[in-house]
């Protein structure tokens, strides 16, 4: 185990530690950021000098750190070029002995000086600079960044172009600086080799072109602040498709930790799925902008009621959900309607209102009988069909509170007086909101009525997890041809909406077949 130590940091002391972005037990890379400290004119990130596991952290967010304190401990695997090195540090051996794949102290002989310019910004107004990540006096690597910069079209960081130590810096944070302008100049220590090779170039190296940043990190609108971020959390904000401008930072002066950035993404993943006021907005689809109806004339804004918010979530749910397709019928029910109008003064003596809709409940919880692949669900966690025992049968109710659907149960065994009572009770009580909650649970089928209101044709949607819904629309008068002449039948339009994963299109149609018959010849439901 050893010990990694504060760098040489410049002529600065009692350092912040904005952020310690490894844990103990980690496994990291020579070069991999430990600690990212903060002066207040610059923050720079601290690598590791070996690879290893990270044992104890000896810092945390908010200690202050001076050269040679301890960052944390390091195991270096025994044997390791890693741990040679390691070895060699702290026995003061020379370093030549080892067989270093790179090496990382090298045997100074000469230096030369680097300086690092301002590439083409493709801006002739020049460029803000927003952060400067080095002091002089930094040791760095080729690549690590020295200053960010900020155009009115892409943030973009200027990294060294070379290894070395920063001996002069020319800007600071918010100079406005245009092409060729001087950032640094770089020390740049060369070992015998090295020099062997390069002693001969006498112009400095070229400068590093710059590396503009992915779109997604895009720039500050005019007016807004600057983002304060580290070059690895701006590497991060990349990888993740961030604009920080838009997270809110909880270090040191705003500046954006990570942890910013994770929470961040979790809260977006999170508004994905509910909009400000709860209801599902979009499940990954791109929302629809709103417009500034405002703008247009009066408006008048209405909270949305707990049961629409539901009602809406359930909605998209669904929709979402089923490939559903809508199988449209008509039955005849010239002869119901005669019988029902028929039975008006026994309905009365009763004291139930006997409407066409306790026929369609009742006439439907025999078909769901006769076709139990209709009175169905998918359990996708199983890959099964489930099959109900049992006909339950819900009810859309129009209540002035939003959709309510009451469940008559075992709708197969019950007659029609029975059946319209309990009609009668469950919308009155949807309408005064007295409903409870098992009353509108344990449905396998739903019947939703437009009949006294009117339309030919809808197409409900399929109340999941239940496979189907029958859709009725208003019954008219139509000129039906018996074979040899028209005769004038009241005509009810069925619309039966299904989950096409439950049920398949020969079902779907042999339902309505079977319910027209059903309806059109009451009778048969004795049989
Ligand atoms: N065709 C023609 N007339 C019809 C009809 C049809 N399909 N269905 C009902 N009617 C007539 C009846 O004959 C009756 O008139 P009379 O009193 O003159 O005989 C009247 O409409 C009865 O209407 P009702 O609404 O009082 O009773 P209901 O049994 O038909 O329906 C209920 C009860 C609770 C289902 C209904 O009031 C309701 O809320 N419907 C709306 C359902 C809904 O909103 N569905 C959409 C869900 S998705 O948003």
């Amino acid at each position: 185990m050893t010990a990694i130590l504060v760098p040489d940091i410049g002529d600065v002391t009692n350092v912040t530690v904005i952020e310690v972005t490894v844990e103990t037990g980690d496994t990291i890379n020579e070069g991999d950021t430990l600690i990212v400290l903060e002066t207040d004119k610059a923050s720079m990130e601290i690598p590791a000098n070996v690879s290893g596991i990270v044992g104890q952290i000896h810092v945390k967010e908010g200690s202050e750190v001076n050269e040679g304190d301890p960052i944390c401990d390091l195991e270096v695997e025994v044997g390791s070029e890693a741990a040679k090195v390691v070895s060699a540090i702290e026995k003061q051996e020379p370093l030549e002995s080892l067989e270093l794949v790179q090496p990382p102290l090298a045997q100074v002989s000469d230096s030369v000086m680097e300086q690092v310019i301002v590439p083409d910004t493709g801006s002739t107004d020049g460029v803000t600079v927003i952060e400067v990540a080095v002091s002089v006096g930094d040791q760095v690597n080729e690549g690590d960044t020295l200053i960010v910069l900020e155009s009115d079209k892409a943030s973009m960081e200027i990294p060294s172009p070379v290894s070395g130590e920063i001996a002069a810096l020319f800007v600071k944070e918010g100079d406005v600086v245009v092409q060729a302008d001087a950032v640094a100049d770089v020390s740049v220590t060369r070992v015998a080799d090295d020099l062997l090779d390069t002693k001969s170039e006498a112009s400095p190296q070229p400068v590093q072109e710059i590396q503009k940043s992915n779109t997604a990190v895009t720039i500050p609108l005019e007016g807004q602040s600057v983002v304060h971020a580290g070059p690895a959390v701006r590497a991060l904000a990349r990888e993740l498709g961030v604009e920080l401008i838009q997270v809110s930072g909880t270090g040191s002066r705003e500046r954006i930790t990570k942890d910013d950035l994770h929470e961040f993404v979790k809260a977006k993943l999170n508004q994905v799925q509910t909009g400000p006021s709860g209801v599902i907005t979009g499940l990954g689809i791109p929302s629809i902008p709103l417009v500034d109806f405002e703008s247009f004339g009066p408006v008048e804004r209405i909270p949305m009621s707990k049961i629409h918010k539901l009602t809406a979530d359930n909605m998209t749910r669904c929709w979402l959900n089923v490939p559903a397709v809508t199988q449209f019928d008509e039955a005849d029910i010239t002869d119901l309607e005669t019988f029902r109008k028929s039975m008006k003064s026994e309905s009365e003596l009763k004291g139930i209102k006997l409407t066409p809709l306790p026929f369609f409940i009742k006439a439907s919880a025999y078909v769901l009988r006769a076709l139990p692949q209709i009175n169905s669900s998918v359990d996708l966690q199983t890959d099964e069909i489930v099959r109900k025992g049992y006909v339950h049968i819900g009810i859309a109710v129009d209540t002035p509170g939003g959709l309510m659907v009451p469940v008559i149960r075992d709708a197969d065994k019950k007659g029609m007086w029975e059946i319209a009572a309990e009609l009668s009770e469950l919308a009155d009580k949807a309408k005064s909101k007295k409903l409870k909650s098992d009353e509108m649970q344990g449905a396998t089928f739903t019947i939703s009525s437009l009949g006294s209101i009117g339309g030919t044709a809808f197409t409900p949607i399929v109340p999941s997890p239940q496979a189907a819904i029958l859709g009725v629309s208003k019954a008219s008068m139509q000129p039906i041809w018996d074979g040899s002449a028209f005769q004038p039948r009241l005509m009810l339009p069925l619309c039966l909406s299904y989950d096409h994963r439950v049920i398949n299109g020969g079902d779907g149609a042999r339902f309505t077949t079977l319910l027209g018959q059903m309806l059109g010849d009451i009778r048969k439901l004795l049989l």
